[in-house]
């Protein structure tokens, strides 16, 4: 599948032209939405009503305590966060909508202004078929973050390289029998050689790591936690670096409502688990 919109690659790249030198050369951090970027990798919440927002990584080990809200009803059921599609210097999103379309989010690149959404742009139908869809980052060694997908259906695992502006490009399956995962997600590099990483949650609730290739593909897993870690839990994020160390961090919940913290150490490895909230967060349909 190749989705592509050829009037709205044409305004992305004089867009990008008129950004200017100065744009193109400040790529932010992973996962940062913030405006301005501040390093630190952010959450995006769909609240009670399928609206959205954004909880800043503190750089402190937490999230700030204050939301900002998207201020759009549109009925999102979940999101991808990217690298920056349009070249304007702030990252971007993916939303899917309860429908199954997906969207490119463009977030408004403005001091101060982090968070809200310029535009929305519909690139494709179809993606509830999808029950896993995420990103390590860069998967294919030109920077650009890309997306994994996996089929509801077989269970296999797919990669959509992303091509820049509105492309998304099919590359093939990366991986079979991924139903005995309840959970995957996107982790950014965690192991320090540029390269996104996959961490994947069993039913025994164990946590597994596979380190991407920059061919696209993945190495065989590493046992990251076993012992039932991810016993109560519920969702989890590779929300990026919220420490400060420059090392990508994940965010679980559990079901007491409470948000924990696992800090990455850089070589693929995590430190044990910390309370980052201890009340509060059951209320979220669910957390990217
Ligand atoms: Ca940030
Ligand atoms: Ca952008
Ligand atoms: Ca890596
Ligand atoms: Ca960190």
């Amino acid at each position: 599948m190749r989705v592509s919109i050829g009037v709205a690659a044409a305004v992305a790249v004089a867009a990008s032209l008129l950004a200017g030198s100065a744009a193109a050369e400040a790529a932010p951090g992973w996962r940062d939405f913030s405006g301005p970027a501040d390093g630190y990798g952010d959450l995006v919440v769909i609240n009670p009503d399928s609206s959205a927002s954004f909880f800043w990584g503190s750089g402190a080990g937490g999230l700030r305590a204050h939301p900002v809200y998207w201020g759009q009803s549109a009925g999102f059921n979940h999101f991808v966060a990217l690298s920056d599609l349009n070249g304007d210097g702030c990252n971007d999103l993916l939303s899917r909508r309860t429908n199954g379309d997906l969207y490119r989010e463009e977030i408004l690149c403005s001091p101060g202004m982090g968070g809200q959404i310029e535009t929305s742009r519909r690139l494709g139908t179809g993606w509830n078929q999808f029950n896993v869809l995420t990103s390590p980052g860069d998967m294919t060694g030109d920077g650009r973050a890309d997306l994994i997908a996996r089929q509801a259906t077989t269970g296999d695992m797919y990669l959509y390289a992303n091509e820049g502006t509105d492309l998304l490009k099919a590359r093939g399956r990366i991986g079979t029998n991924w139903k005995l995962y309840r959970a995957v997600l996107g982790a950014g590099d965690l192991n320090g050689d540029g390269i996104g990483d996959v961490l994947a949650v069993d039913r025994n609730d164990s946590l597994w790591r596979y380190d991407g290739t920059a061919a696209g593909s993945l190495k065989p897993r590493t046992l990251v936690f076993g012992n039932r870690w991810a016993t109560s839990r519920n969702a989890f994020v590779g929300v990026g670096d919220i420490t400060g160390d420059g090392h990508p961090d994940v965010i679980s919940r559990n079901a007491q409502g409470q948000l924990l913290r696992n800090s990455g150490t850089g070589t693929g490895t995590f430190r044990s688990t910390v309370k980052i909230a201890t009340a509060g967060w059951d209320r979220y349909k669910a957390l990217f």
